[in-house]
């Protein structure tokens, strides 16, 4: 039967794809560990075509954040995929502390021990790589967004038609019946903060009426880092490598002052999981919006007059079989050591 489907699809294609059953998809990020355990989470999946990767430099430092992501992608044999990104100021900064957890990614003997080719001397700003790339796309391309919004909006924005070449978002971000993550003076404290970062572009995002499918955390305060969770994964790291770098990088997370404000949940890795296997989640058809100005900026809200577009929201997830779930794609995910 396999056979039979194989040459069909040669058939079809004439042969000249070699992997036509991936998904071309875009990640752009924000470096802090979630992200880069994000990141493995798309390489892991046998499902994906992997064509870039974005950084924003929001919870995190730059730099750090273009090593890690480069390392991360040798790591799967996957050098050739480029890494974009660029100094860039959201209206609210990141607490530093938080910053610089980013760190320790790239410090991790794993990652450390990675040969990296030389940086390119010259590369295209991330806004106009994005552009180019939906441009010259063949089929339509998947973003999975663990980070403020701002390199996407400011694309769409200066060439609306590129929106017809993206197949759909994955945004971790929002907070809709549920409080915000932010603490910060002149703000109410009831947006997420990859929102309040750039709370215009975060405004703009709703309005654009992509195919969106929003991971809020109304559905990541289901994740939080667990004990018993990293007990799991430590079992099966002795076998797996990809499980034992996972287990590095989710054990420096933990350190944090035990707080609920404090806590480190499975965000962008739930983003990422739910992309790869959305059946994982309940998804609601809303309609959001978002506010750029204090003392609600960032705020994203389901609009009670039902005006504004409609995207799907994660709203409940099954945490026993996402953690089942994520054991298992880094059991089968592949490596070249
Ligand atoms: O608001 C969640 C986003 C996710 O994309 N980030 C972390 C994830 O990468 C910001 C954030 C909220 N609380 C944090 C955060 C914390 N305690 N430490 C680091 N980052
Ligand atoms: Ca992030």
């Amino acid at each position: 039967m396999r056979k039979i489907l194989v040459a069909l699809l040669l058939s079809v294609t004439g042969g000249a794809i070699a992997t036509p059953l991936k998904k071309p998809v875009i990640f752009s990020q924000d470096g802090n560990s979630d992200d880069l355990l994000a990141l493995i989470f798309i390489l892991a999946s046998h499902k994906i075509d992997l064509q870039g990767v974005l950084v924003t430099p929001a919870d995190c430092y730059l730099e750090p954040a273009m090593e890690a992501s480069r390392q991360v992608l040798s790591f799967f044999d996957h050098k050739h995929v480029p890494v974009l990104g660029e100094p860039l100021a959201g209206e609210h900064a990141f607490p530093r502390e938080w910053r610089a957890m980013s760190y320790l990614i790239p410090a991790l003997p794993m990652l450390l021990r990675q040969t990296l080719p030389p940086r390119p001397a010259i590369q295209p700003s991330s806004v106009t790589w994005l552009k180019e790339k939906l441009h010259t796309s063949k089929q339509p391309i998947s973003l999975v967004v663990t980070g403020p919004p701002t390199h996407l909006v400011q694309a769409l924005t200066q060439e609306p038609a590129l929106k017809k070449n993206i197949k759909e978002v994955f945004w971790m971000g929002g907070a809709l019946r549920v409080p915000g993550n932010v603490l910060d003076h002149e703000h109410n404290g009831s947006a997420e903060w990859n929102a309040y970062w750039d709370p215009s572009a975060t405004q703009a995002l709703f309005e654009l009426e992509l195919p969106l499918w929003l991971v809020p955390l109304d559905a990541t305060n289901s994740v939080p880092v667990s004990m018993d969770f990293l007990k799991r994964l430590a079992q099966q790291s002795v076998q797996y490598p990809v499980s034992d770098l996972c287990g590095q990088i989710w054990a420096g997370t933990v350190g944090t002052i035990p707080s609920a404000h404090y806590t480190y949940f499975m965000w962008d890795t739930l983003t990422a999981g739910l992309f790869l296997h959305p059946e994982l989640a309940t998804w609601e058809m809303l309609s959001v919006k978002a506010f750029s100005k204090q003392p609600q900026a960032g705020t994203t809200v389901i609009d009670p007059e039902g005006k504004a577009p409609k995207i799907n929201v994660a709203t409940r997830i099954n945490s026993d079989a996402f953690h089942t779930y994520v054991l298992e794609l880094l059991r089968q995910a592949p490596i070249g050591l």
